[in-house]
């Protein structure tokens, strides 16, 4: 059985929202970032770096949300929420997520991180309005890819959905300005599924 170590409202929602559209069964392990639990020395076994999200398989230890979610995806082929690789839909959907990874999130990090995570001697205010720009300029690509169509990849829901439309919730919640409806109804609809009520509620539960 699978081993999720997660906290709610983080990165490793994406995991536990990928576990539920697979189906699969999974023990959850919650990390209270807040208490420290990241860097207890036995989280810091299975995760050197101290984050969340961490997946166990069997012998198999892996972070980072989106190697993850495409590890599940891959595992899982009768999901279909992962092209087999080698084909050109797979290119597509590999390009997506490190177009997400690489640039939708890390200005929104960067506002996420320069206005409330980082301690108040590292924060430097006039990176945020470098980020929004920046940010801003990547939602306009991402809006047009979607223009006409429902999911980013081959127009079938895929796990890169999950990374883009957890991505642009943290948008939302950090209210960064936004005139682009499509990413509105966009996200809205891939948040509406009903694996991620179900992973939300695993992860309220978890104590
Ligand atoms: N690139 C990693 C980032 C993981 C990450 O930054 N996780 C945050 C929560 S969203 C974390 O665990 N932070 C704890 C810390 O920085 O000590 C991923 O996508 O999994």
């Amino acid at each position: 059985m699978y081993e999720l170590y997660g906290m709610q409202k983080t990165r490793s929602t994406r995991v536990t929202w990928a576990l539920e559209e697979i189906g699969a069964e999974y023990q959850y392990h919650l990390v209270n970032l807040m208490k420290g639990e990241g860097q207890s020395p036995e989280f810091l076994k299975l995760n050197p770096y101290g984050k969340v999200p961490v997946l166990v398989d069997g012998d198999l230890v892996l972070t980072e949300s989106a190697a993850i979610c495409t590890y599940l995806g891959d595992s899982h082929p009768e999901s279909e929420l992962v092209p087999r690789a080698g084909t050109a839909t797979r290119g597509t959907y590999d390009q997506w997520c490190h177009f997400i990874m690489s640039e939708l999130e890390q200005p929104l990090w960067t506002i996420g991180k320069h206005r409330f995570v980082f301690p108040e001697d590292k924060r430097v205010p006039a990176i945020l309005d470098v980020a929004l720009w920046e940010f801003q300029r990547v939602a306009k690509v991402l809006a047009k890819a979607l223009e006409g169509c429902d999911y980013l990849v081959d127009d079938s829901f895929t796990m890169v959905d999950i990374l883009a439309a957890h991505t642009l919730t943290w948008a939302r919640g950090f209210k960064i300005p936004n005139d682009l409806e499509v990413l509105d109804q966009y996200q809205q609809k891939i948040c509406s599924r009903a694996a991620f009520e179900r992973a939300r509620e695993r992860e309220s539960a978890a104590k």
